[in-house]
């Protein structure tokens, strides 16, 4: 199951993980059409990359996954997909029920089950690269974008009216209010439903409300007031059950909010220092088992970070469960890497980010750990042509969920142009690493030259009071490479380089918080890219692949625990 608490107790839900059925071929014509035969030879574990198995190491095609489940004859049903890649086409009883083009984002599909009890589930994988069927992932990516399925599917028997969802938002932090929009499906607008409603273990409450829009809302007060904030991550739920349904959402109290330069967390400034963190393994791929997600949060926690951007796609929600309760703060955002204005004027491309973006905010709504919503890592935000996508995805997190703050990670440097719409500036930031002037020996003081440039343009054009975080920053170690001259590629370059940064960046008021790239090595380019990427991984993680710490570790460990403690 996805969450931690049962979030629909009244549903006949069949939780889809098991070991399926398996082909792999080299690549249908049209992976949405299934063929008459399939050679169902062995099982793989669904969740699971296909890509990471030895026998298929590296494979791009189109695999054939196949299950059977049994359901209610004739039940309406809704599939929730949490996440697969890079595309995928669904046939139930050998009929199309979907595409899921969203690979990591939460998908949902409905569709009726049909007669009989035993029903045949085929999902089909692609993870060719191929930009008019998925213009979502590119081979440019610095990132294995693997194919599987990498989440569990969960299947809903639906009743005839449903409890979908309850966005649940504070409004008043000290008095404990918050306002409630539930979502519903089977009642038509105006008609008239009765809530009954809890809170935490209060006292069932009786609503009489009317829908609108396919949604109700309301207000309420809880007896527990208790905030969310890192130090001490209070949750709450919030059960309503009507007509038969019953849903139940977890939720934090606490107000995020940027001013003068700074992001305030239930009015207290709060700054940022943490790690982005891809969700890979050599032996998973991008399907995480549990045990890998608590594991890597206990080590975060160790290095005593508070923050994490999930780069660079929509995230697994037991991990945001687990920041939740951990209280650990997080950056959400859509798929992309370095998308250039050909890709962001193409309508596909286009519409799949805007529609990624509603999946992301839909299924994440109420995770007190999401404080930044982010989109379109590093695309191309320097050139006027780029103003209509990033204008439209910043006006639809802002119109959907003004409760958090919204930004990109640029690397648009004092050329960006779309700053104005981000409520915190955000800057990649690699000097000291990636060349200036390749003569230079150790060239660690490029950082600083190159941030007086930027702060100057922060002040030039008028966004002083826009709180400014360094989203990624990092240099290549490999793991047991120990150099005596500290050069590039040892773990004492880059133990160096985040000592330099641990010290420019925590003690500087000029920025509102350091996010280092990246908390583990992980697997990248398939392509000659990867001359640039030793091992063809990225090895700028302060841990390796397995999780093993590299020198930078206990450099960065000292430095966050010293200013935490201040
Ligand atoms: C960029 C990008 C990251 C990674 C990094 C690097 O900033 O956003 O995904 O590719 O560079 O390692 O160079």
């Amino acid at each position: 199951m996805m969450n931690f608490y049962p979030q629909y107790p009244a549903r006949k839900i069949y939780d889809l993980a098991g070991a399926w059925d398996f082909c792999l071929t080299d690549g249908a014509a049209d992976p949405a059409v299934l063929p008459e035969k399939i050679d169902y030879h062995e099982k793989l574990s669904v969740p699971g990359c296909f890509d990471v198995l030895p026998r298929y190491a590296g494979r791009r095609g189109t695999a054939y996954y196949r299950t059977f489940v049994r359901t209610t004859p004739g039940a309406k049903l809704l599939m929730k997909i949490f996440g697969l890649g890079t595309w995928g086409a669904i046939f139930w009883d050998r009929q199309l029920v979907g595409i899921d083009e969203h690979p990591y984002a939460p998908v949902e599909l409905e569709f009726a089950a049909g007669e009989g009890k035993m029903h045949e589930l085929v999902v089909v994988i692609d993870n060719r690269f191929d930009f008019v069927r998925q213009p979502l992932v590119r081979e440019l990516y610095d990132f294995y974008c693997y194919g599987g399925i990498y989440r569990t599917i969960e299947l809903h028997e639906m009743p005839d009216f449903a409890l979908d969802r309850a966005q649940v938002t504070t409004t008043d932090l000290a008095k404990g209010q918050v306002a409630v929009k539930l979502f519903v499906k089977g009642a038509a607008d105006g008609e008239k439903l009765q809530l009954v409603c809890r809170f935490d273990d209060e006292k069932e409450k009786t609503l009489d409300v009317a829908v609108a829009n396919g949604a109700v809302a309301f207000a309420a007060e809880l007896a527990d007031k208790s905030a969310w904030s890192c130090e001490k991550p209070a949750l709450h739920t919030l059960e309503i059950s009507c007509r038969g349904d019953e849903l139940v959402e977890r939720f934090g109290l606490r107000i995020v909010k940027a001013e003068k330069g700074k992001i305030f967390l239930n009015g207290k400034p709060v700054k940022l220092f943490g790690f982005n963190r891809h969700e890979s393994h050599p032996e998973f791929g991008a399907a995480q088992p549990l045990e890998l997600i608590v594991e890597d949060l206990d080590t975060l926690k160790d290095l005593g970070a508070n923050f994490i951007r999930g780069s660079h796609y929509p995230q697994d929600q037991r991990f945001l469960d687990l920041c939740d309760e951990r209280g650990l703060l997080v950056w959400e955002e859509t798929i992309g890497w370095g998308d250039t204005i050909k890709e962001q004027s193409d309508a596909h491309f286009a519409a799949l980010q805007l529609a990624q973006q509603k999946l992301m905010v839909k299924a994440s709504f109420n995770h007190p750990s999401i404080i930044l919503w982010g989109f379109l890592n590093e695309a191309d935000s320097w050139v006027p042509e780029s103003r209509p996508l990033f204008a439209a995805m910043a006006d639809y997190l802002h119109q959907a969920d003004p409760t958090r703050l919204v930004t990109y990670a640029s690397k648009g440097g004092s050329g960006d142009l779309n700053f104005d719409l981000a409520d915190v500036m955000s800057m990649n930031c690699y000097a000291g690493w990636y060349p200036v002037q390749e003569e230079t020996y150790r060239p660690l003081g490029d950082l600083q030259k190159l941030l007086d440039v930027w702060l100057q343009f922060r002040r030039d054009a008028g966004f002083a009071d826009k709180p400014y975080l360094i989203s990624e920053n990092g240099a290549g170690g490999i793991y047991g490479w120990r150099d005596r001259f500290h050069g590039h590629w040892s773990e004492e370059y880059q133990a160096d380089y985040l000592a330099q940064s641990c010290d420019v960046f925590l003690h500087s008021d000029d920025f509102c918080g350091i996010c280092f790239w990246v908390y583990a090595d992980f697997r990248s380019y398939s392509t000659s890219r990867a001359v640039k990427r030793p091992r063809a991984f990225n090895n700028k993680g302060v841990v390796d692949e397995y999780r093993r710490p590299k020198l930078a570790y206990e450099v960065v460990k000292k430095a966050f625990h010293d200013f935490s403690g201040r």
